[in-house]
């Protein structure tokens, strides 16, 4: 089933210049950039994103952390990518995330994990519609796909 979800590059994958070595494995991997900005989180939109996590004793900081510099945000698409993200980005605690992953060959903290992903089809619709208005998302065919599907 081809699914969207979402993927953010957190400030410290962006001050760490891991934004193209990123972009780069996933469009390896055989997936489809449908969408993309940097931009900087407000205090609200970063409430908002993370609102699950707002009666953990780590909110204040994560969402001082996510508000601290630019972000890359993005939407890629294709079969199981929800899934398949969360398996290429490794582990929350980049301590237990398997090298090959991006947490595992480039995070050492819990606090500072460079890569965000959507963990469901719900929360991908959600936190898609959340950072991005329908117009910012494209629909392309792209050649290669004849050779992935
Ligand atoms: P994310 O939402 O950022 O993609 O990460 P995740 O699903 O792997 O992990 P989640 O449980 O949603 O936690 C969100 C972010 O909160 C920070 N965190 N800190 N200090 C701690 O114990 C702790 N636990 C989680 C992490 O930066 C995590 O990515
Ligand atoms: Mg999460």
């Amino acid at each position: 089933m081809v699914e969207k979800t979402f993927i953010m590059v957190k400030p410290d994958g962006v001050q760490r210049n891991l934004v193209g070595e990123i972009v780069n494995r996933f469009e390896k991997k055989g997936f489809t950039l449908v969408g993309a900005k940097l931009m900087q989180i407000t205090d609200e939109l970063a409430k908002e994103h993370y609102g699950e996590h707002k009666e953990r004793p780590f909110f204040g900081e994560l969402v001082d952390f996510i508000t601290s510099g630019p972000v890359f945000a993005m939407v890629w698409e294709g079969e199981n990518v929800i899934t398949s993200a969360r398996e290429m980005m490794g582990k929350t605690n980049p301590s237990e995330a398997a090298l090959g992953t991006v947490r595992g060959d480039y995070g050492v903290t819990v606090g500072k994990n460079i890569i965000h992903g959507s963990d469901s089809p719900e929360s991908a619709e959600r936190e898609i519609n959340l950072f991005f208005h329908s117009n910012e998302l494209l629909s392309y065919n792209k050649q290669v796909n004849t050779w992935i599907y």
